[in-house]
């Protein structure tokens, strides 16, 4: 019976999937070195893989050692990043940073190559390098989100490892993380507390729910750390509001269906919230742009007379009285132009007129 209504909800979410994407949806998956990044794209891989349609998967860490998951795009093809350590004499960082960065530059190829799954995938998947600040805060992994969202619905996944973060201080230091994250990138986002298998992730939901929790949580804890956490948790209040958090195991796949669901839930709220907000900003920016060079050619004009007032000249005389560009010589039989050689012609006859009034 249990089985059959799984069976039966899981239907349902193909379905609702299969109407709304006409374009793949776009899962970046973040999270700290070792939260179960690698090991969630597996297991979200391989269920997706005995549905109706896999999903088009890639790997955006060039240092890892291997894959365990079928992956249609590994930076690892594209980019040597031992390579590029030795070539650049960088460090194992310097050298993921530069690799995803070279990587970049030819991103517009992986766009295409998404684009044309459109009709036969329903999710594009990234898995991103160990090292959560070389993708969030590298001007490649920018590029990479922001180029994504503008084309495809993005949503963040956030990797979360619940048995790490039973203590607050852990646990409020990756939620400042993820809400950083938030803030800066404003896309949909999804918590995944993973590794329900070993430790349940109830704790984690009343401590965002419950402040009081949390605070009796730190309460034997008396450092500066614990105050910190204990102030910083009344600020994320807002922040914890809006969140959709839902408890995963990459190891069982406990959790799946409600996961599939928070990502239809979150590409609601990118054609609702986030679409229009980039648009809305598109648009200032575009605004703002043909102000300034409104402004500029404003400033230039009235310095340019400023400048002739203060020289005593008066303006016009040394450019063309005409709205037209002077054309050069080859160009004087053009009907409508007046020639270079004819101006300079001009040019001397009003020169050599004006010394004859001058010396008479
Ligand atoms: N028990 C358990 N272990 C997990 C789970 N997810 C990941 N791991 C383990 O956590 C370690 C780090 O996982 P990995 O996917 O490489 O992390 P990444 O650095 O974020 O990509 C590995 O030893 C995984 O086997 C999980 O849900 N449950
Ligand atoms: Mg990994």
């Amino acid at each position: 019976m249990a089985t059959a209504k799984l069976a039966e909800d899981e239907a349902t979410i193909d379905s609702t999937l299969l109407e709304r994407h006409k374009k793949p949806v776009c899962l970046i998956v973040l999270g700290m070195a070792g939260s179960g990044k690698t090991t969630f794209v597996q297991q979200l891989t391989s269920r997706l893989h005995a549905r109706s349609k896999p999903p088009y998967v890639i790997n955006l860490d060039p240092a890892c050692r291997e894959v365990p998951y079928p992956v249609n795009i590994d930076i690892r093809d594209t980019v040597n990043y031992k390579e590029v350590m030795k070539q650049y004499s960088l460090g194992p960082n310097g050298g993921i940073v530069t690799s995803l960065n070279l990587f970049a530059t030819k991103f517009d190829q992986v766009i295409k190559l998404v684009e044309k799954r459109s009709t036969n995938t329903d999710l594009a998947i990234f898995d991103t390098p160990g090292q959560i600040e070389v993708f969030t805060w590298s001007a490649s992994g920018t590029i990479i989100t922001e180029t994504l969202a503008a084309l495809f619905p993005t949503v963040v996944v956030y990797v979360i490892d619940t048995v790490r973060s039973v203590s607050p201080i852990t646990f409020m230091s990756n939620m400042l993380y993820a809400c950083s994250i938030l803030y800066k990138l404003r896309l949909p986002f999804i918590i995944v507390m993973n590794k329900i298998d070993v430790v349940k992730h109830d704790y984690a939901m009343e401590w965002m729910k419950d402040f009081d929790a949390f605070e009796l949580a730190l309460s034997s804890d008396s450092s500066y750390n614990a105050n910190l956490s204990r102030s910083l948790s009344l600020t994320l209040d807002e922040f914890y509001k809006d969140l959709t958090a839902v408890g995963f195991s990459a190891v069982t796949g406990e959790g799946f269906d409600e996961f599939l669901a928070a990502v239809d839930a979150a590409v609601i709220e990118y054609e609702t919230d986030y679409c229009p907000e980039h648009d809305r900003l598109q648009k200032l920016q575009t605004e703002a742009r043909s102000k300034d060079k409104t402004r500029q050619k404003e400033q230039f004009e009235s310095d340019f007379q400023e400048t002739n007032r203060a020289l005593g000249i008066t303006t016009g005389r040394h450019v063309s009285h005409t709205n037209e560009i002077l054309l050069r010589s080859q160009e004087e039989d053009r009907p409508g132009h007046k020639s270079f050689r004819n101006f300079m012609e001009e040019q001397k006859k009003k020169q050599q007129s004006k010394s004859n009034s001058a010396s008479s």
